[in-house]
């Protein structure tokens, strides 16, 4: 199959009306923080364990359609011997993986972040397309503060998230770009949503001048919030600034908007997003997500590292993944829970 052809056959595999990705590629250090507070040492084995379970949880493949891995899991096997990336295929989900290196501070910007990882990158994509990943995955991070995101930290993000994306089609891979404006801090909606603004500007500018076709990249952003410090918001108030701060900035060609969930509680991201799908209007694209900790964190605390808790913690997952696909339209109520 010629390079459009893949990106295009991924784009359909993923994108539809109901479902929407789980994101399991926490890198070694925040694994180690997702596992001490339920007492399991974070090893390789553990590591494989945990996101067999959640790859292998019957019926997920009517709720997912994507799942972004961590690099070593793509070697990794099931239980039944199966590679990861075969078993989420086998219920059409599609495998795709992070191929970000961390984040540092960056030079001249006192407060903002960069990303690494660009070095090598085509050679890395090709290896883990061979083990089976169909997309990819990169996140930069913007801290909020009265200074932060400055004008060079909004630029230099949005030129790396750009230059990932290019390579990523250009060796036909579908790129999900992730820029997080993180909600630490006490700074209110109004300040979340100008510097999120702001920030997907700079972000659709850049992957324009770097010839990325928005047909076939998903955007994983933040929703606009208030931060964790300041108080929290209604589902309403968040889908009427998301919502607005989108149509102002993304283009319509981006087939789809999967939304991190970004330390909001598993109810509060499927509540969010209820509302956001409730008062889309108009909206081109579909509204969807590409949660980690709101999908996975019932479970996770359901199984406790333990063979016997296995269906328990499986059932936990597939409860939230069916709450936000009803979510997605707009059907979701709390007395679901
Ligand atoms: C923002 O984090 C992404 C979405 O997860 P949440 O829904 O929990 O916010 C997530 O994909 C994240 O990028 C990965 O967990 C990897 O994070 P690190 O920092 O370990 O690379």
């Amino acid at each position: 199959m010629d390079t459009e052809s893949r990106l295009q056959q991924t784009i359909q595999d993923m994108v539809d009306d109901h479902r929407g990705i789980l994101a399991a590629d926490e890198s070694l250090p925040t694994m180690e923080k997702r596992f001490k507070p339920i007492g399991v040492p974070s090893t390789e084995e553990t590591r494989r364990a945990w996101r067999s379970l959640l790859v292998t949880t019957p019926g997920l493949g009517e709720y997912i359609s994507g799942i972004i891995l961590f690099e070593e899991t793509l070697e990794q096997k099931t239980e039944d011997g199966r590679p990861i990336p075969e078993a989420a295929w086998a219920q059409r989900i599609v495998p795709g993986v992070k191929v970000d290196k961390g984040k540092g501070p960056l030079s001249g910007a006192p407060g903002d972040l960069i990303t690494r990882g660009l070095d090598g990158l085509t050679e890395r994509l090709q290896r883990y397309a061979g083990l089976g990943a169909r997309f990819a995955k990169w996140r930069e991070v913007y801290p909020v503060t009265r200074h932060n995101p400055t004008l060079l930290g909004r630029k230099a993000n949005a030129e790396v998230l750009a230059r990932y994306a290019a390579v990523c089609q250009e060796q036909g891979l579908v790129p999900i770009v992730e820029p997080e404006v993180l909600m630490d801090g006490d700074h209110d909606t109004e300040r979340c949503a100008e510097v999120t603004e702001q920030v997907l500007h700079e972000v659709f500018h850049a992957l324009h001048l770097h010839k990325v076709r928005f047909e076939y990249m998903l955007l994983k952003p933040n929703m606009v919030l208030p931060g964790k410090d300041c108080r929290r918001a209604e589902p309403e108030e968040v889908a009427e600034w998301t919502l607005k701060v989108l149509k102002r900035v993304v283009p319509a060609a981006v087939p789809s908007i999967n939304f991190l969930s970004g330390g909001q509680g598993p109810e509060e991201a499927t509540a969010n997003l209820d509302a956001i799908n409730r008062l889309r209007g108009n909206a081109p694209w579909q509204l969807s997500i590409s949660y980690g900790r709101a999908l996975q964190q019932p479970a996770l605390h359901a199984w406790l590292g333990k063979e016997e808790n296995r269906e328990k913690a499986q059932q936990e997952l597939l409860k939230r993944a069916r709450l936000n696909s009803l979510a997605r339209k707009g059907e979701y109520d709390p007395s679901m829970e």
